[in-house]
């Protein structure tokens, strides 16, 4: 199948005019604003479909709101630092730099010949100077607030990537990166921290007021902030001044604690194990568990391992000795990195405790049952009654928790408490393709930050060899490491690592709106003017990273007085992937439809079609050939019936002189355009695609082409299509006369009072008597009648063997059938009985 006109030179033809008339751009403050916005992507050369279906969504959103009236901001940028562009200019030997702009260069011409409608003045690119010297702008507002902040941790080390990577950005244990995944490891490294968690309980709060996300975000943003009620208890150590505190959400247990356990990594850990006499056991035990993932450390039905550390605590409720373990299970990060074991009503606990024969003692008994340790086979975590539990036995265990807490809290052995998941955002990375973090190490002085006046920190361009080390490859960049202290002008050295690009991705959305300030990042009246953001398109993958991230920082900067808003989107969608042949499409695999040669072969109108018509948006779309035939086939049919109707449209019709017979062409028409407002609104393409095809249908099966409400249909059928395929929409629309864009003409208004059809009863006879009745829809074509009254069940019944020789339909009044002679009798018979 193959289009039948000159697609490559129509749709270059009005690429180029939209780009000479700039009819994509926007004004800085329009009235009736709209702010689409698609995921910045990776440079990543040439595209393939599944990149694109993003982009194709949204210049839809984009199209279909300047048709409803909106003055849309549609914006493009590239996520240009970062570990891809590193890797594949090692890989092929070429500067970072060069790589990043060649494969821009590319996917740039990809989305223009795409035909998507950016305001590509506004265009972003966050390996530029212009853009990240306001990364580091904020990094030192953060630093100001207590916000960025830098400290010796245990940290996730990739050591297929040679950085740290964040929380984020470790799945199930490895490296979030597709090419990478390595298993990360743990490395104790100082490094900067972005404070996140002193926005947890405001980011747990605001995801009420993100009334046009899709749950499941909302949910998966929830649990990754993981908040907790409980109480931290205290737990005197024998011998000892120290004090060991855990966090628990249940005190309702605490006479069952049978142990306390600390997490290898725990700053207490380090002072309790000095001069145990099992102290280099327990080290080796300790640097044996760090090798071991989080994720199988915590993983239910895994060994949890443990060693006792010779030293023990006393149970502040019940005076009782329980011994110090170090436990492979328990998170150096949450909490207070320690937690008291009750095996009886905690699952983790329980297995440690039967791995290391450590007692279990029953606190909370199920109602009306009797729990012995020995037989239970796991541990009991419901609710009952609390039992051993010295004054606050048989209660029950909910109020029990409250009267122990109250206890605690009086008694001045603990408080309660609030624990989040949310670790901070571990910012730092060690290689060479980021934003210069804008810090001064003086010997003198300390950390100094660099003043604003000296921003930008530019990433130097000469580095003889960027490969990754280990270490941060800028300390080995004489040339930029050295400097003077900002303070005391002796000699310092700079930071030498650059920043996670989810900094960037956390405001560039802000920067579109004001992308040639070079005064400040954004004005304050561009925020006001343009956010929250109407609609963000983007992959869901990013539930609990980037979506995080850009809320947070929205929070700060509107804490800074520098954003008028708290949070940046109410309406999110996260559209569904591309397979092809079963299999995500994927660059770094080498698997997927490209779309430069796609391009060229098919065109972008077909593209766009195919894309949006062969499924909803938020489903996954299995890529297909036929897809393609059925979309050629649609578009060339568009073209031929404007040509064989000579281009003659009409574009006003009055609507109180459609004549009897063109009444179905008109009603379908009004369908047709409230079916297509609707399904634009709900984000229903593929529907609104479909109505198209069928309403194209009508269009050639009508048989008065030379009446004015076919030609008005025809007109109102181009706007309708237009942003689904702009190119062959707006050559039509020149060939019919126009002499502006079809991109800038407004949807069309829908006749409420003609939506539907009146209907006629037919009397239906079969040889001259009158059998049965059928009701059609005024103006349903003789075939349709007559078809419709054969498929009658009445009628079936009457003419059952028999041959039907002629049918008569008088329009709207009558319908007769009249049978073969010889085949009468049996059907009087019928008849009659
Ligand atoms: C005793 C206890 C008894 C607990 C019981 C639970 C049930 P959520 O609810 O997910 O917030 N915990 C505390 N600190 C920990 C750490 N650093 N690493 C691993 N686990 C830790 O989990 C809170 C519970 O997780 C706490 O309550 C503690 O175990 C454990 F029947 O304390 B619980
Ligand atoms: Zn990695």
């Amino acid at each position: 199948m193959k289009l039948d006109y000159d697609f490559l030179g129509i749709e270059r033809k009005w690429q180029e005019r939209w780009a000479e008339k700039k009819i994509f751009f926007t004004p800085d403050f329009p009235p009736n604003k709209y702010y689409c916005l698609v995921m910045f992507p990776y440079p990543s050369g040439d595209l393939h479909i599944g990149h694109v279906k993003n982009y194709v969504i949204g210049d839809v959103v984009a199209r279909t709101k300047r048709q409803a009236g909106y003055t849309v901001l549609h914006p493009f940028g590239w996520d240009a630092f970062g570990l891809p562009a590193e890797n594949a200019a090692i890989t092929h030997q070429i500067h970072p730099e060069k790589w990043t702009k060649e494969n821009i260069a590319i996917s740039r011409e990809n989305l223009i010949r795409l035909g998507i409608s950016y305001d590509w003045e506004r265009e972003i690119i966050t390996c530029q100077p212009g853009f990240y010297r306001w990364n580091q702008f904020f990094f030192l507002k953060f630093y100001e607030r207590g916000l960025a902040y830098r400290k010796s941790a245990y940290v996730n080390w990739c050591p297929g990537c040679s950085t740290v990577l964040a929380n984020e950005q470790v799945v199930d244990g490895h490296c979030y990166r597709s090419t990478c995944n390595a298993l990360v490891e743990k490395r104790k490294l100082e490094q900067w921290f972005f404070k996140i968690t002193s926005y947890a309980e405001r980011l747990l709060q605001g995801i009420e007021q993100l009334r046009d996300w899709p749950e499941s975000v909302k949910t998966m943003q929830r649990n990754w902030i993981g908040k907790s009620v409980g109480v931290e208890v205290e737990f005197e150590v024998i011998g000892q001044e120290e004090k060991v505190r855990v966090f628990t959400t249940r005190p309702d247990t605490v006479y069952g604690v049978t142990f306390i356990a600390l997490a290898p990594e725990a700053e207490i850990t380090e002072r309790l194990i000095q001069g145990v006499p099992e102290e280099v056991k327990v080290r080796s035990f300790i640097e044996r568990i760090l090798k071991k993932p989080e994720f199988e450390r915590q993983a239910l039905g895994k060994t949890k391992e443990g060693i006792f550390i010779g030293r023990w605590c006393i149970n502040p409720l019940s005076g009782e000795k329980v011994p110090i373990f170090i436990a492979d299970y328990v998170l150096a990060t949450y909490g207070t990195g320690c937690l008291m074991g009750v095996p009886a009503h905690d699952q983790r606990d329980f297995e440690f405790a039967r791995h290391n024969g450590l007692p279990i003692r029953v606190v909370i008994s199920p109602p009306g049952l009797k729990l012995r340790p020995d037989e239970m086979d796991s541990a009991y975590t419901e609710e009952g009654v609390m039992v051993n539990s010295g004054q606050f036995s048989n209660l029950p265990s909910s109020e029990g928790r409250r009267l122990i807490a109250d206890y605690i809290e009086e008694k001045g052995i603990g408080r309660r408490k609030v624990s989040y998941r949310l670790r901070d955002w571990l910012i730092s990375r060690q290689r060479y393709w980021g934003t210069p973090i804008p810090m001064v190490h003086c010997e003198d002085c300390g950390i100094v930050p660099v003043p604003y006046e000296h921003l930008p920190v530019l990433l130097p361009k000469e580095v003889k060899d960027w490969r990754p080390l280990g270490k941060s490859v800028l300390a080995g960049v004489e040339e930029f490491i050295n400097t003077t202290c900002p303070r005391c002008q002796r000699k310092a050295r700079r930071d030498p690592d650059t920043m996670d690009t989810f900094v960037d991705s956390s405001w560039y959305f802000l920067r579109y709106l004001d992308p040639k300030n070079e005064k400040s990042p954004f004005s304050f009246e561009a925020t006001r003017h343009w956010l929250p953001i109407d609609k963000y398109i983007g992959g869901i993958e990013h539930a609990c990273g980037h979506l995080i991230f850009f809320r947070f920082f929205t929070k700060v900067l509107y804490d800074l007085g520098l954003c008028a808003v708290e949070e940046p989107c109410l309406s999110l969608f996260t559209q569904g992937m591309v397979l092809l042949g079963g299999k995500v499409m994927s660059s770094s695999r080498g698997h997927g439809v490209w779309v430069g040669p796609f391009l060229k072969e098919h065109g972008a109108d077909c593209a766009r079609l195919s894309i949006l018509f062969a499924a909803p948006p938020e489903k996954d779309l299995d890529w297909q050939e036929e897809i393609i035939t059925g979309t050629k086939r649609f578009l060339n049919r568009v073209k031929r019936i404007f040509e064989e109707n000579n281009y003659q449209i009409a574009t006003e019709i009055d609507k109180k002189k459609i004549a009897e017979e063109d009444q179905f062409l008109y009603i379908r028409l009004n369908q047709t355009i409230k079916q297509v407002k609707e399904n634009n609104e709900n984000f229903q393409f593929n529907t609104a695609i479909a109505r198209l095809m069928e309403f194209l249908n009508d269009l050639f099966n009508y048989k008065k082409k030379d009446s004015l409400v076919f030609r008005y249909s025809l007109y109102n059928f181009l706007i309708l299509l237009s942003p689904f395929a702009p190119h062959l929409c707006e050559e039509i629309w020149e060939r019919c006369g126009f002499k502006g864009f079809i991109s800038q003409k407004k949807f069309p208004d829908y006749d409420p009072t003609r939506l539907f059809f009146s209907e006629v009863e037919i009397p239906i006879q079969i040889q001259g008597k009158l059998r049965s009745r059928i009701t059609v829809p005024r103006g349903t074509s003789e075939e349709e009648v007559k078809a419709r009254a054969l498929a009658d069940e009445k009628v079936k019944k009457y003419i059952k063997g028999c041959e039907v020789k002629r049918i008569v339909y008088i329009k709207d009044k009558l319908i007769n059938i009249v049978l073969n002679f010889r085949t009468t009798q049996s059907v009087e018979k019928k008849g009659a009985g």
